[in-house]
């Protein structure tokens, strides 16, 4: 991208999330986009780093969808650059299996563990033996009900907050919405609660209809129970879908049913795959707030590190979303989450769980 260009983006960009009321921290800077170059760090790393013989249990609830395979290729990424080894399980969404999982990362004494994804009440007891057995811990987007662990989220409330202040904004604040959600999943769950508010705040909004599925080829199936709703309820003029693979989902059925030019949808999440449906001819999908999911897992790496040589880390650590619109998108010409994280130099976070032996 020119460099004309990619200041016009930012530029827009910064716009799209003020006008939203997104928070400082969310905004990305006017500045120059992030440099590529690597600087020497000036700290050595622990003696115990030098071998590559750190194991770090990676332990998913979910892997399939765009978010969970991004976040993975972060975390890996980080891995390699750390030089630590990570092993990577997937309950495929299937709760046991995935406890069963973190017991067998707790017995085979891993130097550390990410929890990625879960429910609380299925995870928790095996979290209390990884904490009994001395193993640092890091939960991602689960509570891990124990104050030892460190608790990584993306601002959930803050993502629910940027998409509707775009769905306000789009709407004028008033009309009938589908919702979105299913109940259980801890980001989810924490969008909610913002959701809720905002219709408090907003007695215009009416939600009415709710649906939602989360499983192997979640779009899909949300794409069906999208398509019944809106036949349903002729009246929806917007879609409040917090996650990619619901927003993708709702934007199918939109399209199918020739609804695009009355119906808009305002989502979480960014992928390649996502842009081009946000950018497509007349796509429904005008706006999402989203953290880049590969900078997430490099997070995550990053503290389960800090763990393993013994260094301070924060119990809660959170990493700030932007609001990306689809005007933003097409006017900078981005296609790519790689110029789009050029373009928004607030997606990368190198100081959230920064390590100092690490090339920054
Ligand atoms: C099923 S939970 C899906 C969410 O997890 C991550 O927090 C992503 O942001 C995604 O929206």
């Amino acid at each position: 991208m020119k460099p004309a260009r990619l200041l016009g983006v930012v530029a827009l960009l910064v716009l799209a999330g003020c006008s939203q009321g997104a928070p400082a921290a969310s905004a990305p800077s006017v500045s120059a986009p992030a440099s590529t170059s690597a600087a020497a760090p000036s700290v050595s790393p622990p003696a115990k780093f030098a071998g590559g013989n750190v194991r770090i249990a990676l332990v998913r609830q979910l892997s399939s969808g765009d978010y969970f395979e991004q976040w993975l290729a972060g975390a890996q990424a980080e891995a390699k650059a750390l030089n630590v080894r990570l092993d990577v399980s997937s309950g495929d969404g299937n709760n046991d299996k995935q406890a069963l999982n973190l017991e067998q990362a707790v017995t085979a004494k891993s130097d550390a563990i990410i929890v990625d994804h879960g429910f609380a009440q299925t995870l928790q007891p095996a979290v209390k033996k990884a904490v009994a057995a001395k193993i640092p811990l890091v939960a991602f987007d689960v509570d891990p009900g124990s104050p030892q662990a460190v608790a990584l989220t993306q601002d959930d409330h803050q993502i629910a907050e940027q998409a509707l202040g775009a769905l306000k904004a789009g709407t004028g604040g008033s009309g009938e919405v589908l919702y979105v959600y299913v109940a259980g999943f801890a980001p989810l769950d924490r969008r909610n609660e913002t959701w809720e508010q905002f219709k408090k705040d907003n007695p215009g909004i009416k939600q009415v209809a709710r649906i939602g599925v989360v499983n192997s080829s979640t779009a899909s199936a949300v794409a069906d129970q999208a398509k019944a709703a809106l036949q349903a309820n002729p009246g929806i003029k917007a879609i409040f879908a917090p996650y990619d693979e619901f927003a993708k989902g709702a934007a199918l059925a939109v399209k199918e049913l020739g609804l695009a030019d009355r119906i808009k949808i305002y989502g979480a999440d960014v992928s390649t795959a996502d842009i081009g449906v946000m950018t497509e001819p007349g796509s429904p999908w005008v706006a999402t707030s989203a953290t880049d999911p590969a900078n997430v897992g490099r997070v995550a790496v990053r503290a389960a590190v800090l763990l393993v040589a013994g260094e301070d880390v924060d119990h809660a650590l959170s990493v700030p979303p932007s609001l990306i619109t689809q005007q933003g998108l097409r006017d900078a010409g981005i296609t790519s989450v790689e110029q789009l994280t050029r373009a928004f130099p607030a997606l990368t976070t190198p100081d959230v769980a920064r390590v100092p032996w690490a090339a920054s």
